[in-house]
């Protein structure tokens, strides 16, 4: 694992922000179900780039179309591709990111990334909005864990042993940033984004 606290500052924050605000009207958030039970997830979701994560009764899967509008996900933003190309030292794109949205109160149950089909392939995260718990464990859910804090503008990558470990979201730390603020009809509580960039199939050749 790796963390890059502050990676992005405060302007790239922000013109990310408007490039995800930008692909969430073209891509509106839907809300993810578990599988088999339909429960739904406390977290909205959407994604950019050819493929993007959905989660339903039928399962968990990568499609290139949203769920409820049938269209292709919007274009991966430049801005993602070049801090990718930066940290990933992976020698191809990302092919899917997932954007997540927290409310206050919104959590994430421990998981594994698991529907990738390269595993070599490291996960790349990037926080914007308020700060949140972040807890990692090992490869089995009994494994101990650890907790730290992401706040906006810190990267985070799971590599090597950690891109298979158990992790989650406990709780937003609600009212620690401003970031969100001009985005009010979207984000009436702010809340927290976070973007999880992913390779999904190996590079050929
Ligand atoms: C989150 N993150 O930070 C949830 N997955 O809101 C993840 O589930 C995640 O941060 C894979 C790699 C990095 C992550
Ligand atoms: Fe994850």
């Amino acid at each position: 694992m790796q963390v890059k606290p502050g990676y992005l500052d405060p302007a790239d924050q922000a013109e990310l922000l408007s490039e995800i605000v930008a692909a969430i009207s073209a891509a509106p958030f839907f809300t993810p179900r578990m599988p088999r039970t339909g429960k739904p997830f406390s977290v909205v979701m959407t994604n950019c780039g050819p493929l993007g994560w959905v989660s339903d009764r039928a399962g968990y899967r990568y499609q290139p179309t949203h769920p409820e509008t049938g269209a292709p996900w919007p274009a991966m933003p430049e801005r993602l591709l070049e801090i990718w190309n930066a940290l990933s030292g992976y020698p191809g794109p990302p092919e899917a990111c997932l954007v997540n949205y927290y409310r206050p109160g919104a959590r994430m149950g421990l998981h594994v990334d698991a529907d990738e089909e390269d595993f070599s392939a490291p996960v790349l995260s990037v926080s914007l909005g308020d700060t949140a718990l972040f807890r990692v464990g090992g490869t089995r859910r009994r494994d101990p864990t650890r907790s730290f804090r992401l706040s906006s503008g810190d990267i985070m990558l799971l590599t090597g042993e950690t891109r298979r470990a158990y992790h989650g979201i406990d709780r937003l730390y609600p009212g620690t940033s401003r970031l969100l603020t001009p985005y009010g009809d979207l984000f009436p509580e702010g809340g927290r984004i976070n973007l999880t960039l992913r390779r999904v199939t190996p590079v050929s050749g």
